[in-house]
């Protein structure tokens, strides 16, 4: 962190201007030597912090462009370093030869996430809001946008502040206990506080970890796996959803071998389209592969469109619902008949018999014929419970791994209490939840980890 780093923070070759951020601690006087003020005698170890000055930019005695400085000096800036902001025309050619005349002065080119990661380190905000702000950028729907926010002014982080505190209290109790444990008669820790204590904790971690389920579905997309037989017309229906000819349609069965995904806003709601290889007996080892992939979707799916080609109805229900019924339950499956124009009364179909759970809808993908309908039953099968910006719902996988092991820690304390374990095997078990807990906000996370968080960033962030 000696070193002064820059780099171009807004979109390449869109807008009108661009800003190039330099962060470091001879950001000021490496910015002071390419810049010319447009009053003589305002440098900028003269500007005070938070205010815009208007310059120039030379290349010798050549202008580069007319910019406006923001000067942020140390620790009150993002990075908590001394940061100057140069604001210029977006021109490709004007960023470079701003890029290069501030590495020509002493600048490095900043790695991706960087700025943040000083952040981070400066303790202007601890890993989980780190994170936040990548997720904030990446943003696409409301949801998103509101669950990265509160991430990112640490609700989560206070939640586990909390949670922390408390667990130290209950390892410091234990283990003064420890301490005098020559000393038989006393007992430090009343046990039944200590358990009412646990109870708590391990309801909170188990609420947190449950709310990833939610928080995946928002940040990723509900995933919607599209399964059937071969030829059904899942490729057409994804193309049709994603507005985008996405997969290849054939009449040729076993077109789609393998994965295709994508995803799309539908009413602020994010689902994400999965097409899979159509479902048949094959002796085709790709196609073998592919079908395997489906079920692994078909699994991983919260809703799932089950399309059969209405013209066969009856057999494609007879010969695939031993496969799929059991592996649907508790997910949202709708049946979607398709073809619906090759038809003409589709009531034979309708006699099927199919628990109550499961709803079906007659389309034409390929005439867009009640494409609506069936948009309108996602929306209500997607069914997200609202959520306020105070509601804390962890969407980061790497925070629900580090959850699901705190839980399992503080379960052991739990078990341990309750069948009168010694304090000092107890006490490792917290410690252990307290380990995992202090890993997402980053405190005893190791370089390697960190490296690998930050490098997932934009560079310029
Ligand atoms: N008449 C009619 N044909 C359709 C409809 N939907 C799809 N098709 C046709 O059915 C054929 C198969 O469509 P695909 O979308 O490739 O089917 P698939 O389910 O993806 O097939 P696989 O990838 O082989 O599993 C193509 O020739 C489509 O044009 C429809 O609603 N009506
Ligand atoms: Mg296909």
């Amino acid at each position: 962190m000696n070193e002064t780093i820059c780099a171009v923070s807004t979109a390449p070759g869109a807008g009108g201007i661009a800003v190039i951020r330099i962060s470091g601690p001879d950001a000021i006087s490496i910015c002071n030597n390419i810049f010319t003020p447009h009053t003589v005698g305002k440098d900028l170890f003269s500007q005070k912090a938070y205010t815009l000055r208007y310059g120039s930019i030379r290349h010798g005695k050549e202008l580069v462009d007319d910019v406006l400085v923001a000067l942020f000096r140390a620790p009150h800036s993002f990075t908590g370093e001394d940061t100057v902001e140069i604001t210029c025309h977006g021109s490709v050619y004007i960023q470079q030869q701003i890029m290069q005349l501030l590495i020509n002065s002493g600048c490095r080119s900043a790695h991706p996430g960087e700025y943040t990661q000083r952040a981070f380190l400066n303790g202007k905000m601890d890993l989980s809001q780190a994170e936040a702000v990548a997720d904030l950028i990446a943003s696409t729907s409301a949801g998103q946008h509101k669950l990265a926010l509160n991430q990112m002014r640490g609700g989560f982080s206070r939640e586990l502040k909390e949670l922390r505190e408390q667990l130290l209290h209950i390892t410091s109790l234990m283990e003064l206990e420890l301490d005098f444990s020559d000393h038989e008669e006393l007992e430090f820790a009343d046990r039944s506080e200590l358990k009412a204590l646990a109870s708590h904790i391990e309801t909170v971690i188990s609420r947190l970890a449950n709310s990833f389920s939610v928080g995946n579905a928002i940040k990723n997309g509900i995933p919607v796996a599209i399964i059937g037989e071969t030829n059904a017309g899942k490729s057409t229906l994804l193309n049709v959803l994603l507005n985008e000819e996405k997969a290849i349609v054939s009449d040729i069965h076993g077109t789609t071998r393998d994965v295709i995904e994508d995803t799309v806003n539908i009413q602020g709601i994010t689902f994400r389209f999965i097409d899979t290889a159509g479902i048949r007996e094959t002796h085709d080892t790709i196609e073998s592969l592919g079908i395997e992939r489906t079920f692994q979707k078909l699994d991983q799916a919260n809703i799932v469109l089950w399309m059969i080609d209405a013209t066969q109805a009856v057999t494609q229900i007879a010969q695939l619902s031993d496969k799929v019924l059991p592996r649907c339950e508790g997910k949202q499956l709708i049946i979607v008949y398709n073809k619906a124009d090759l038809v003409p009364t589709p009531t034979s179909i309708e006699l099927i018999d199919f628990p109550d759970n499961v709803r079906s809808i007659f389309i034409s993908a390929k005439q867009k014929e009640h494409i609506n309908k069936l948009i309108e039953m996602l929306v209500e099968a997607a069914n997200l419970p609202s959520f306020s910006q105070n509601d804390i719902i962890v969407t980061n996988i790497r925070h629900y791994e580090a959850l699901t092991r705190a839980l399992e820690a503080i379960r052991r304390v739990q078990a341990g209490l309750a069948s009168d374990l010694s304090g000092d095997f107890i006490s490792q078990d917290l410690r252990e939840c307290i380990f995992h807990l202090s890993d997402i906000v980053g405190e005893v996370t190791t370089d390697q980890v960190l490296g690998n968080i930050f490098a997932r960033f934009c560079i310029g962030k």
